[in-house]
């Protein structure tokens, strides 16, 4: 190398919020002020409701109930922390494993149901909960989102729009491109990277060489954070933060948590991790430190959570049977594909019908 002027031209750093540690015990200087021990209550309540779903909802797909299912397990906090932080008009993008959004946004459970057993009316979102269908095509969703963000600010709506990707999704070219937008045109966006060490088999260190996911923010000229994403209060209060600077430009918070459990029904973790390392995450669960807490306190016992649980149970199982006795038209398989019917489709339907193809059903 030769003799260079030396001078630096750009430097920045990624910071790392923790507020509630391992062990339950909350650092009260950072706690979020609208948070108080009742109001931890009802997320824990959250969580532990969308544990619960899961669970049923992996149990349903393993006896041919539902067709194939991504479990949450692990990502809680994530999931009920930043939702719970949303405003009743900001909107939100998933990907597909979001259900604990969907849940704490007041997406009927019946409709989730209804989604995992394969038809697409189980995609229509009520529009009070202010949230777009399960996106599979990974990453496809971050072009879309930040022009529903930049929508929002051209008609000067105080609206935030939080979306959500995985690890994994960020490797993608689309993200970057949504990025690159939101920075240069300061949409009002939140983009959280739901981060859980796994993209299938893919683990993190494979997927980026880059020390946080977050500093990809800083390459589009957006402001990069890092949370504990097993910590609930850490969720909320950076999404809390990034909503309210919204209308100043867009926050990537990189959420550092676990996939527990598979990737999808289809999948074997057992071929590619070990199960020390399950193990360890499993010491960071975020509800066991939420619920330290609480009983610690005496705000939560065994008492109370048997009694949600069986509330919880009581509630899944009505939706269950609502869905199951959904009865899909397949005629939407045509008339659900654009705003209008192109003139190939209602040939196609034409001769369905003309055939009873779904005679029988
Ligand atoms: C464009 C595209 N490529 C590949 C796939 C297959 N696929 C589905 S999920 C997934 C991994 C996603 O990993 P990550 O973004 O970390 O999300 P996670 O599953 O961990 O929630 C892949 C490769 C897909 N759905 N879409
Ligand atoms: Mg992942």
């Amino acid at each position: 190398m030769g003799v260079f002027l030396l001078k630096q031209v750009f430097s920045d750093n990624v910071n790392y919020i923790q507020i509630l540690d391992e062990n339950g015990v909350i650092d009260e200087s950072l706690r979020p002020k609208e948070i108080d021990d009742k109001e931890l209550v009802e997320m824990y309540k959250k969580m532990f409701l969308a544990r619960q779903y899961d669970a049923k909802q992996l149990s349903l797909q393993r006896q041919g109930r539902a067709v194939t299912y991504a479990p949450l397990i692990g990502e809680e906090a994530t999931q009920i922390g930043s939702a719970m932080a949303m405003r009743p008009n900001d909107m939100f993008v998933p990907a597909f494993r979001q259900h604990g959004v969907y849940i704490t946004r007041g997406m009927p459970l019946e409709t989730l149901f209804i989604y995992w057993r394969g038809y697409e009316e189980g995609d229509a979102v009520p529009k009070d909960v202010r949230g777009y269908s399960n996106i599979v095509p990974v990453s496809t969703q971050m072009p879309h989102a930040v022009g529903i963000a930049y929508a929002q600010k051209y008609k000067k709506n105080d609206v935030a729009v939080i979306s959500y990707i995985g690890d994994g999704g960020t490797s993608e070219g689309d993200f970057y491109e949504a990025l690159n937008f939101a920075g240069v045109f300061k949409v009002p966006l939140v983009s959280i990277i739901e981060n859980n060490q796994w993209a299938i088999s893919v683990p993190r260190e494979k997927q980026s060489a880059a020390p946080t996911l977050a500093q990809k923010a800083i390459a589009a000229g957006i402001r990069g954070v890092q949370v504990d994403g097993n910590d609930v209060l850490a969720v909320y209060e950076a999404t809390r933060e990034a909503i309210e600077n919204a209308k100043n430009g867009p926050t990537v918070i990189e959420c550092i948590t676990y996939r527990l459990s598979i990737h999808t029904t289809a999948d074997d973790p057992t071929k590619y991790r070990t199960d020390s390392e399950v193990e360890a995450w499993k010491q960071r669960d975020p509800l066991l430190r939420v619920k330290k807490y609480l009983m610690a306190k005496q705000l939560w016992g065994e008492d109370l959570e048997q009694k949600a649980a069986s509330e919880n149970a009581k509630l899944l199982d009505e939706a269950v049977e609502k869905a199951e006795q959904f009865k899909p038209d397949p005629k939407t398989m045509f008339t659900n594909v654009y705003s209008y019917m192109p003139r190939v489709l209602q040939d196609e339907l034409d001769a369905a019908e003309d055939n009873n193809y779904w005679q029988g059903e």
